[in-house]
């Protein structure tokens, strides 16, 4: 019998990494949550208000740690339902969600035995977030995952000569406790830049998360790796699953590597009372969704609630939109790979074997779509979501290949399928 301890897991052979990360891979859209006590002061305090960052006001207006410990007495979530954020993101089409079970302020959102600084302990509410997520996510079949900072402003231990001290007697054990109580899908890693966190912890750290549960997915922030907001990693030799692309998409596809790009719907990651200021449309959010999938990786979508537990209404009907789109041509994203072609002038382009998907953003004026540069032989055309049967002509005019579509359907995107022979091959200069 293998020690499970002992094995060294960044050792893993390319196949059982595929195994493990194919639910995640076929997933390509989750929910980001960032919830925690600074969504009572909601970015603003003592009449400053935090044009970016709400989460971060306790270190951006430099409150003192006793001062901010009192946003804990008013967190009192009494609206909260896990049952209607976790059919909120399902029915929006996302298939796993990432919540802050600690953020950088050191609050916790479920029952830790190593701090009363967390929602049981700390605040007038008495039940364990993360309890009820686990249990409506298993309810829904919705994959939940924790985001865990490493950085932490709370703890006296976390920064200095003490910080060994801190990782091990407080951050390994809280780790410990939300891997075999709550059984997350994947743990996401944040604040690595301290300058505390220094190779090899990072790779022994993703090593120990994988002895307690092998087939956990575990971000590339667990590590030194990343390179800044880019967020891939610098090269070979670091710990993680895949890269973290923050508030930003690649500019091109990205073969081989999985990514997954976090992005929020209004600016800040933390609830702010003003988010409506910067709250960006539904239709941006499926082109963000459609453009990270057509690229190779995964959209994780964040959402701020608000300080009684819900998700702001504006954001929900966004989600809803989302959802609508996706009931539709849900069939291009999840399980899709990224597009073979790095140029498609009128959208994206997603594939699947035998299939390209394509997302039409600017319809033809003629009704004449043009696929550039496809070498391959054309079985069929259609359009998606109940179309199939209504194929679409299609002609060969030298190096490409033109579809006759009807008038625009969709103004976000109308997904057009190319059903091909063989393998997809485009020419050179379309590659
Ligand atoms: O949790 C959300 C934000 O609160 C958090 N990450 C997302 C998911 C976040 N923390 N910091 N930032 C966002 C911006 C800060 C970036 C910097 Fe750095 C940290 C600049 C210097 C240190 C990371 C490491 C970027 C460059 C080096």
């Amino acid at each position: 019998p293998t020690n499970a301890a002992e094995k060294n897991y960044l050792n893993e052979s390319e196949a059982e990494t595929d195994a493990r990360m194919q639910w995640w891979r076929d997933a390509r859209f989750g929910m980001f949550i960032h919830w925690g006590i600074y969504a009572v002061p909601g970015g603003i305090h003592k009449g400053r208000s935090l044009s970016g960052g709400a989460e971060w006001i306790m270190a951006s207006l430099q409150i003192p740690k006793d001062e901010y410990e009192k946003f804990a007495d008013q967190f009192n979530p009494t609206d909260f339902d896990a049952d209607e954020w976790v059919r909120i993101a399902k029915d929006a089409g996302m298939k796993y969600i990432v919540i802050t079970s600690k953020h950088h302020d050191g609050f916790c959102l479920w029952d830790s035995d190593v701090t009363e600084y967390d929602v049981i302990d700390a605040t007038p509410y008495d039940r364990d977030i993360l309890q009820e997520l686990e249990d409506a996510c298993n309810e829904h079949g919705v994959k939940l995952c924790f985001y865990y900072s490493i950085m932490d402003w709370h703890h006296p231990d976390a920064s200095g000569d003490s910080f060994p001290k801190y990782r091990d007697e407080y951050m390994k054990p809280q780790l410990k406790e939300l891997v075999e109580r709550y059984d997350p899908a994947v743990l996401w890693f944040d604040g690595e830049w301290i300058k505390e966190w220094t190779e090899p912890q990072g790779k022994e750290l993703y090593n120990y998360i994988r002895s307690l549960k092998p087939d956990i997915i575990i971000n590339n922030r667990v590590g030194k790796g990343r390179q800044g907001m880019q967020g891939m990693n610098k090269g070979e030799g670091y710990a993680g699953d895949f890269g973290t692309p923050e508030q930003q998409i690649p500019a091109t596809g990205l073969e081989g590597v999985d990514w997954e790009s976090c992005l929020t719907m209004f600016h800040h990651w933390g609830y702010h009372k003003n988010y409506q200021k910067w709250l960006r449309s539904g239709d941006s959010f499926i082109r963000d969704l459609i453009d990270t999938t057509s690229k190779g990786g995964n959209c994780l979508l964040n959402v701020g609630p608000t300080p009684e537990g819900t998700f702001p209404p504006p954001c929900v009907q966004r989600l809803d939109q989302i959802g609508d789109w996706i009931e539709t041509y849900g069939e291009s994203i999840y399980g899709s790979t990224a597009s073979p072609f790095t140029k498609t002038p009128w959208g994206r382009c997603t594939a699947k074997p035998g299939k390209l998907y394509l997302h039409v953003y600017d319809w033809p004026a003629d009704n004449k779509l043009v696929v550039p540069g496809l070498k391959n032989k054309v079985a069929s055309a259609y359009i998606l979501g109940g179309m199939e049967g209504n194929k679409l002509s299609t002609t060969r005019k030298g190096d490409d290949v033109v579809i006759d579509v009807p008038p625009k359907m969709d103004s976000v995107a109308t997904v057009v399928v190319l059903e091909i022979e063989g393998e997809p091959e485009v020419l050179p200069w379309m590659a």
